[in-house]
């Protein structure tokens, strides 16, 4: 009765792949569950052990819902643009296409030998026309919608009322007030540029001190044209979606923080000497009495006026060298503040006293208005400029009890919590806020800026417009067309898809643009009028793909529509979304952004598109490091009496847990556990580890116990000799009964580790016993099938079953076999346990007490003792206090 993994496995896998097992109809008339995994990226280095973990338990659900009688989406595909393949092409001159099919082609492969139940007639790839066909309507769609604030939704931008003022000023104006309303546009926004690699380098990619990670150039900020979504709208909404998902609590918050809502007022300062206003925006509008300069970043659109004729050298000095820095370096609360005076001051509102106005880069000009108020005496940041470059500071918020009260009152210290209001009124401007605490202090002041109409309340969000352009060539292109006269248009409906035309060189252009740009041919069109027109030339970030694609999964080949509108009802939304926690913000939030639009414009039914989040932790390795830190790879270690040596300088190593990298050589690839042990013992063993949820490191000798309890397991319900005839033994039924509640209970609970346990267990009970029914073994097999198919469809079919268990009814638990008439106490001598004992129910506690001390179990831990106490908690514990 020998396991013959290699035989069993890959016969199933035919099986299903040849029946189409898997296959997922429209089926309305049954309950739906949608289960997502996140699809991958198809690198040439294949899949590794982390890739299984979360398909493993998302397949291990998606069986069990189909034998509970629900019609189960569980899809998979590549999310296949990117910029390894981009590189690849530049060193080889092989079309990207070419290597991604490769790749994807690998990735099927090694995603097949493990008995995933998807249905490949979904299978989709983000690089294929026919799938970003869709992406480019999509982003159509989002250029032709604008978010109405008042009714808080996307709506077609051909609803837009155009103001008469605007109507007034010409055809150019109204083009202009559409297009800053649209939701996706196209800029100038600020890049840094590596002029030796002429590429455009993502913010990951420039190092500390400003130099490009992969030349070691100074990198530029630069201004180009680019795509960017006004995110920022759908603000408000994709916080209040959050409160009903089903989501870890930590992912939620990570996307609060990110969307940043912070309440406050912008203020309108005039500026002294100019016909102008300086609009800042603050969460403290009042502290206004305590603002005794401003700054505004080096961007701000004013800094050119502002300046006086004096100052404009050292100011522009200040500018360039700010360009150079990252917004982390200029927030950065620990660094040195810098700026420059511009020479000019303005007026604050609420005491007309003159306030000088600063350049400094740590004001940063997409948030707010790109200009501050500065109250020194009670903001850290402030304060450490105003000190730097001595500054008035004027103390408004009496500390009361702080211990330095004396130092803050005189402006030495920095004053951040709440306080009384000191210093606060102004005869001139009438306003008066001393003595009122700081809810009523804002109320006040808000309500005085408004009636004087210099200020009113807002709302802010520190997420930015999302930045939708890359210069790359393998990447959707966008449907759009730049005309000679400036017109902007995109590519009609029929035209879609777009395609990436054939290039003999990936390099980037001089010019700086995508690879695109060299493609003459492609590039340049002439209307029906002879207008010359030329094609954009960035392309789409790689999340465009994956913004969308749980959506295309539910109609993969229509090519009519997206999709079709009753199965996308039927099947949305997504019930369970399986993936690293390494998602938390973007892509997730930019899924439920375009999510979002499409359900304002009626595409897609619901307002979120996952209900259920789960993340799985990540699978870590063992690695090797000397007593000073150095890691070693894992081909250098030898291991003797459980410790670790250095196979060439025989140094005593000491094991640690890392990550799974090629550098240490402890990656483990998914092929070499499947041929040393199979697809069940691999799958068993992703999801033996610990909860799914935890990190956890891989241990070889791990999967090898699973292995041995897989073979097992086959010795004895693969053997005839077995499998009897007859009525079921009590105690065997009743723990079958057990288990089946238990591996339900757990696959539900996505507790995938203890429902191994509880077959484990059950395994044991029936080679105790030496025998079980067919009925059992039936039963058994259901309940392993989930974990383990392979095997369980091979010993469902030696039972005389010709087809697929895939879709068995899931066993009933048979309640009445698991009302309990004992159970099983614990007996403890002076509080520690030593041995259990099963008892009646129904026992009164003086016959316990009797049967207890009887027990010879019991007489070693009595010996030349008596009994003090016995404590009985029923269906509980038992306690003997002795002495
Ligand atoms: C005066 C003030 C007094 C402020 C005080 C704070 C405390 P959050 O809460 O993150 O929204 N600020 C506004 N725009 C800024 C920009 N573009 N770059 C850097 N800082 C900016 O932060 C809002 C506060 O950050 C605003 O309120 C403003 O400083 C500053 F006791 O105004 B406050």
């Amino acid at each position: 009765m020998e396991y013959k993994f290699a035989e069993i496995e890959p016969k199933w896998q035919k099986y299903w792949e040849e029946n189409k097992t898997f296959k997922t109809n429209d089926d309305y008339s049954k309950p739906k569950y949608y289960i997502l995994d996140m699809f991958p990226y198809p690198s040439g280095a294949g899949l590794h052990v982390g890739h299984p973990e979360g398909y493993t338990a998302t397949d291990i659900l998606s069986r069990y819902k189909r034998m509970k009688g629900f019609n189960v989406l569980h899809p998979m595909g590549y999310d296949a643009f990117g910029l390894p393949a981009e590189q690849y092409a530049m060193q080889t001159g092989t079309h990207p296409a070419i290597t991604t099919q490769k790749n994807c082609d690998n990735f099927r492969r090694q995603i097949k030998a493990i008995g995933l139940s998807y249905d490949w007639d979904r299978e989709i790839n983000t690089t294929d026309p026919k799938y970003f066909k869709w992406t480019q309507w999509i982003f159509k769609k989002l250029y032709d919608t604008y978010f109405d604030e008042e009714q808080q939704k996307g709506r077609p931008i051909s609803e837009l009322v155009i103001p008469e003022a605007v109507k007034a000023e010409g055809e150019e104006a109204v083009k202009a007030y559409i297009g800053e309303k649209r939701l996706a546009y196209y800029d100038n926004a600020q890049v840094w540029w590596c002029n030796s690699c002429k590429t455009v380098c993502a913010n990951e990619e420039v190092l500390t001190d400003g130099s490009h990670e992969k030349c070691g150039n100074t990198v530029i900020r630069k201004n180009l044209k680019q795509w960017l979504l006004r995110i920022p709208h759908y603000g408000e909404r994709l916080l209040n979606g959050l409160e009903n998902l089903d989501w870890p609590e930590g992912v939620k918050d990570m996307q609060r923080n990110w969307i940043g809502k912070s309440t406050g007022a912008e203020v309108d300062f005039a500026i002294d000497g100019l016909d102008k206003n300086l609009r800042v925006y603050t969460t403290r509008p009042d502290t206004l009495f305590g603002a005794t300069y401003m700054v505004i970043a080096p961007e701000h659109e004013l800094v050119d006026e502002i300046v006086t004729e004096d100052k404009k050298d050292a100011v522009e000095a200040y500018i360039k060298a700010a360009a150079l820095k990252s917004d982390l370096d200029r927030t950065d609360l620990a660094k040195e503040k810098t700026g420059v005076f511009t020479g000019r001051y303005a007026v604050n509102p609420v005491n007309k006293q003159l306030i000088p106005i600063w350049v400094a880069d740590y004001v940063l000009m997409g948030y707010g208005t790109g200009a501050i108020m500065a109250v020194p005496a009670h903001d850290t940041r402030d304060f450490e400029f105003a000190k730097e470059f001595d500054i008035h500071i004027n103390c408004i918020l009496d500390p009361k009890d702080a211990e330095n009260r004396e130092e803050i009152l005189a402006g030495d210290a920095c004053w951040t919590e709440d306080g009384a209001y000191i210093n606060s009124s102004s005869e001139e401007t009438g306003l008066d806020i001393n003595g009122l605490n700081k809810a009523a202090g804002i109320q006040k002041v808000v309500e005085w800026l408004e009636g004087k109409g210099i200020g009113k309340a807002t709302t802010n969000f520190k997420l930015r417009d999302w930045l939708f352009s890359r210069q790359r060539y393998w990447g959707e292109p966008f449907p759009v067309i730049h005309w000679e006269d400036g017109e902007v248009t995109l590519v009609e409906d029929e035209n879609l898809p777009l395609e990436l035309p054939n290039l003999e060189e990936y390099t980037p252009s001089e010019s700086g643009e995508s690879p695109l740009a060299n493609a003459e041919d492609w590039l340049m069109v002439t209307d029906k009028n002879g207008r010359k027109g030329r094609r954009e030339t960035n392309t789409m970030p790689q999340w465009a793909g994956s913004c969308w694609y749980y959506l295309r999964y539910i109609d993969p080949n229509n090519e009519d529509s997206i999709f079709d509108v009753k199965k996308e009802q039927y099947w949305m939304p997504v019930d369970l979304y399986v993936g690293g926690a390494e998602h938390a913000v973007l892509h997730l939030l930019y899924s439920r952004f375009w999510h979002k639009v499409l359900f304002d414009l009626g595409v897609v039914s619901t307002d979120e598109p996952f209900q259920k989040l789960f993340n799985q932790g990540m699978i870590l390795a063992f690695a090797y490091e000397t007593a000073t830190g150095a890691k070693v790879a894992s081909d250098l270690v030898e291991e003797k009496d459980g410790k670790y040596f250095h196979t060439e300088t025989g140094e005593e190593l000491r094991q640690i847990v890392a990550k799974m990298s090629k550098s240490l050589k402890n990656v483990v690839n998914p092929d070499d556990v499947i041929a040393h042990y199979g697809a069940d013992s691999l799958r068993l063993y992703e999801m033996f580890m610990g909860p799914l949820d935890e990190r956890k490191p891989w241990a070889e000798n791990g999967v090898k116990g699973v292995f041995n309890f897989l073979a097992r397991v086959y010795r004895f319900f693969a053997d005839p000799a077995k499998i009897v005839d007859g009525e079921e033994d009590k105690e065997v039924a009743k723990l079958l009964h057990q288990t089946i509640q238990k591996v339900e209970h757990d696959i539900e609970n996505l507790k995938f580790n203890t429902g191994i346990s509880a077959l484990m267990v059950f395994n044991n009970m029936a080679i105790k016993k030496g025998k079980v029914t067919k009925q059992t073994a039936e039963t058994f097999a259901k309940i392993l099938a989930p974990y383990a198919p392979h095997m369980a469809e091979e010993l469902w079919s030696m039972y005389g079953n010709a087809k697929t268990l895939a879709y068995e009814a899931w066993p009933q638990v048979d309640q009445s076999l698991l009302t309990e008439d004992s159970h099983e106490y614990p007996v403890s001598f002076n509080g520690k346990m030593r041995f259990k004992i099963e008892l009646p129910l129904d026992m009164p506690k003086d016959e316990i007490e009797k049967t207890v001390l009887a027990d010879e179990r019991a007489a070693k831990w009595m010996e030349g003792k008596t009994v003090r106490k016995f404590i009985f908690v029923p269906k509980k514990i038992i306690n003997i206090a002795v002495g």
